[in-house]
């Protein structure tokens, strides 16, 4: 891994998002792809901090330090992982499902789908499935719901958007696609979800089809 990697690893880990604002800047100058970026410095960071929690070795603030310099990471990524001018390519009203307060992931799948041309309609976090309902009617043309849980807890709230859509008569107009870490296919199929992402690429690949009626 290049040392400033390294760096942009390290202050992730650490919580110092004034070191991963520069250190990210400094990676960018370097010619190192948003993509490596990412991937190497900072999600691989966020995977160690959930390791040392389950461990018992992080706690709540650690793990809350690591998330705002990840954020402050991500802002400046943001311009190079989102494309501007592009023609929407659909519709998409995202959040993270009620109880649940993780953002980063539906964050960052935001900014793919946005980079691949989508409208993004994103309604944050601790969302309850009448407020995704009623987004959706409001904002209208609505291809996809984009749910995410991070939670084993706040997983089955998936189940319940996807029964208020519907209860509301709109479930099949608007396709629902889930994501997050414990979400699996086979959990989609069984709650009626239209399919699972299992990261922010494979979320953009998903919506296409989604919106292009092949999956
Ligand atoms: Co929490 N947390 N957390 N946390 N947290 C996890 C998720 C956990 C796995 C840590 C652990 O034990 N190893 C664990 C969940 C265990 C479980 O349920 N199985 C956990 C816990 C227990 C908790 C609390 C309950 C802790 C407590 O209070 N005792 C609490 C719950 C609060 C709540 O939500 N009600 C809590 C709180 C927090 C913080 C607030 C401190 C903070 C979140 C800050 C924020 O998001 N603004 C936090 C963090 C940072 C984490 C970890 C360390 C990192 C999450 C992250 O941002 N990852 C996490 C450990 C881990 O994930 N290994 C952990 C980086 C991000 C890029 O990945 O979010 O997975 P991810 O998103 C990916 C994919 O999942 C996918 O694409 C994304 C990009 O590739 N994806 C989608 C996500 N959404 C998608 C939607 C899609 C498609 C793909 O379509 C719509």
């Amino acid at each position: 891994m290049e040392e400033v990697l390294d760096n942009i690893y390290g202050s992730v880990l650490n919580g110092d998002a004034g070191g991963t604002t520069e250190y990210v800047q400094e990676a960018i100058e370097a010619g190192i792809p948003a993509e490596t970026i990412l991937n190497e410095g900072m999600i691989s960071a966020m995977m160690e901090v959930g390791r040392l929690f389950e461990e018992g070795e992080a706690f709540v603030p650690e793990m809350l330090i690591a998330a705002r310099a990840m954020q402050s990471g991500l802002s400046i990524l943001r311009p190079l992982l989102v494309e501007a001018d592009v023609e929407p390519v659909g519709r998409v009203v995202l959040g993270t499902v009620r109880g649940d307060m993780h953002d980063i992931g539906k964050n960052l799948v935001g900014m793919m789908l946005e980079g691949a041309g989508f409208e993004i309609h994103d309604l944050g976090v601790d969302v309850s499935a009448d407020s995704f309902v009623s987004a959706v009617e409001e904002i209208g043309n609505v291809d996809v719901v984009g749910l995410s849980a991070l939670l084993t807890t706040t997983m089955p709230e998936m189940r319940t958007v996807v029964d208020a859509f519907k209860r509301a008569e709109i479930y099949g107009e608007v396709k629902i696609m889930i994501g997050g870490a414990p979400v699996t296919s086979e959990y989609a199929e069984s709650i009626g979800a239209h399919g699972c992402a299992k990261d922010a690429s494979q979320a953009v690949t998903l919506a296409k089809s989604l919106t292009s009626g092949i999956a």
